[in-house]
This record gives structure tokens, C-alpha cells and sequence, in this order.
């Protein structure tokens, strides 16, 4: 099969959601397979249809049982939906889950439901770029639904509001000093809060104390973060959670918001892809080009200065340079 054969077979594939394909296609994406680059691009023009929503906090609020209560909610009400879990840490447990586990076993597995997990060290192009590209190849595989599970802390590099329409920021009652450092950069994240553990003591008053929180804050774009409480092993509060969602994402076409929001995201990926490119050009060059190293040798003999070593390295070897520099 010739190479522009194999590429749409394998589009073709990940149209229909064939599973194995799937699978096998996101595995590329993480080893940054060059060859994989031609589907994506055939598949670009299909994609923006998902609903892509950010789970994030910290570890074990309870993200990963609320990703299997809200895939039970989803398949209820109809839609597919398909996971992307940037927490190997805490594996899928939940009841739907598990089942869905079962099912597979037995070969009758629900097509409707895709779970992912992705390791969050080693990738060559950096968890958040594999994550975005894996994000784009489940939207494009008709997905109604997108869910991503992700580490909010620092702990693993991505911001999900590069990736997410709408973003659940799950925190739990108690969390103490923890909380208080997260808190700014959390709160500048979430769309909507949801107080997990909500069965546990205090509860009501973490979710009292944050809608007084969210009530002093200034909305961002017209939008204040909605609370909700939840609790996945009553279970409690997982239709709600998904309303207060859905509530975000209809705000964003109501306002227009959705394409302000995508050329963002797109920038920032574009961003992110040309530093890796600049990283990836520059330090093998450190060793191996003359120009490069001339350049160091000046910066650590004291003669240049980083920053003019950097615009002389950004305006590239092969292009004519300005007088100035
Ligand atoms: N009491 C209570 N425990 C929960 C709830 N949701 C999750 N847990 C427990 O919290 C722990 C961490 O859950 P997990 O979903 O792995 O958290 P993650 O690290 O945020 O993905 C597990 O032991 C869950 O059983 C809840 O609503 N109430
Ligand atoms: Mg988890």
C-alpha cells in the first residue's frame, strides 16, 4: 500500500472510531512518529465539533470517579464520549468503568465510550502538545464528548484551558493550606467548581465559602464560575455538574466567545510547537555549529551578552542580517 493509501485508510479508520485504530494511532502521537503527521492533517478539517471539558485539581479529590459518573450521565443522555486521562497515578475504578472493562472483555463493548490514559513524562513533544493532538483525533473521530483528567498542580504540564471549552476545577471539603496556595491559580482556570466528597463532613459549608469566594471575584468575560457539590460514591450532584457545564458551554456561543477562545488556543499551540522547534534546532547546534558555538564562547567569555546572543540565534545563519545587530 503506498504511503497516501495507507494515510487515508488509517483517517478512514479513525472516522468510523475504530478502536484498534484509535488506539494504535494515539500510541504514534506519543512517540511523535513523524509518519502519523499526514493523517492529522487530512483529519484537521473534521474536528472542532467536540465538547472538550477539563477535570482538573488535586490528586485524589475524587477527578477519575467523577469522570466515570459523568460517562455513566453522558451515555444516559445519549452522547459518546471519550477520556483523556493525564493522571496514570489513579487509575479508572468507577462503576461504569469497570464495567465497561467487563464489557470489552466479553467483546461487546460500548462504542459510545473511549478511555485513554496518558503517561505524563517522556514524551519527546511534551505531554501538552501529545495531549492537544490526542484531544484533536477523538473530536475527529465524532466524539460528542471529550473529557480531560488532569493533575492540577503544577505537577503535570498542562494548562487545560489551552485544550478545554470548559474547564470543572474539583476540590474537596477541607483541603486546607493546600487549597490556599492552589487557590489563585485555580481560580483563574475554573469555569466551574465542583466540591467533590460532598457525602464527607463540611462540605456544605467548602461550597458556601466558594460561592462567596467566586461572588468577590471579577467574572472573566462576563462569566462568574458556577458551584456545584458533588459526591461519587452516593451518588449526588452528577447531573447538575454536567448542567453547570453545559450552562458554560452555551454562555460561550451566546457570546460569541467560542472563536475569541479557539484563535487563543490555536496561537498557543502554535507557540508551544515553535518552541519546541527552536529547542530542537538549537541544542544539538550548541555542539556541532561553529556559529553556535562561537557564539557561547563569547557569552561565557564575557564579550556578548545572552540576549544579543539569542536575537543573533533567532535571526537564523542562512538569512541576510540587519546592520544593527
Ligand atoms: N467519600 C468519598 N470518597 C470519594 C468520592 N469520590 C472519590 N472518592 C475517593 O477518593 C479517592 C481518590 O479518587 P480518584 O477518583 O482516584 O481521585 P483523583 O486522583 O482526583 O482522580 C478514592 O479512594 C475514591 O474512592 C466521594 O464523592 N466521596
Ligand atoms: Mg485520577
Amino acid at each position: 500500500m503506498s504511503r497516501a493509501d495507507s494515510t487515508a485508510t488509517t483517517a478512514r479508520a479513525i472516522r468510523r472510531r475504530e478502536l484498534r485504530t484509535l488506539a494504535q494511532s494515539i500510541s504514534r502521537i506519543e512517540q511523535d512518529d513523524p509518519t502519523f503527521a499526514p493523517v492529522e492533517r487530512s483529519l484537521y478539517g473534521g474536528t472542532g465539533r467536540a465538547t472538550v471539558v477539563g477535570i482538573t485539581g488535586p490528586l485524589g479529590v475524587g477527578k477519575s470517579s467523577l469522570v466515570s459518573r459523568l460517562i455513566a450521565h453522558l451515555r444516559a443522555i445519549h452522547r459518546s464520549v471519550a477520556v483523556v486521562a493525564v493522571d496514570p497515578s489513579s487509575p479508572f475504578s468507577g462503576g461504569s468503568v469497570l464495567g465497561d472493562r467487563i464489557r470489552m472483555e466479553r467483546g461487546d463493548r460500548d462504542a459510545g465510550v473511549f478511555i485513554r490514559s496518558m503517561a505524563s513524562r517522556g514524551y519527546s513533544g511534551g505531554i501538552a502538545l501529545a495531549t492537544r493532538r490526542t484531544v484533536r483525533l477523538l473530536d475527529a473521530a465524532g466524539f460528542d464528548v471529550v473529557l480531560v483528567e488532569t493533575v492540577g498542580s503544577g505537577q503535570v504540564d498542562v494548562d487545560i484551558r489551552d485544550v478545554a471549552s470548559t474547564s470543572v476545577v474539583v476540590l474537596i471539603p477541607h483541603l486546607g493550606d493546600e487549597v490556599q496556595t492552589l487557590k489563585a491559580g485555580l481560580f483563574e482556570i475554573a469555569d466551574v467548581f465542583c466540591v467533590n466528597k460532598s457525602d464527607l463532613p463540611g462540605a456544605d459549608q467548602a461550597r458556601r465559602d466558594l460561592v462567596e469566594l467566586v461572588a468577590f471575584g471579577t467574572p472573566r468575560d462576563g462569566w462568574r464560575p458556577l458551584v456545584t457539590a458533588t459526591s461519587t460514591t452516593l451518588p449526588a450532584g452528577i447531573e447538575e455538574l454536567w448542567n453547570s457545564i453545559e450552562r458554560h458551554e452555551r454562555f460561550l456561543d451566546e457570546k460569541e466567545l467560542r472563536g475569541p477562545l479557539r484563535r487563543r488556543q490555536a496561537l498557543q499551540e502554535i507557540l508551544d510547537l515553535m518552541k519546541r522547534r527552536v529547542e530542537q534546532d538549537l541544542l544539538p547546534r550548541a555542539q556541532s555549529d561553529p556559529e553556535v558555538r562561537g557564539l557561547l564562547d563569547r557569552v561565557v567569555g564575557g564579550t556578548l551578552d545572552p540576549p544579543s546572543a539569542a536575537r543573533r540565534l533567532l535571526k537564523g545563519p542562512a538569512r541576510p542580517r540587519s546592520k544593527t545587530t
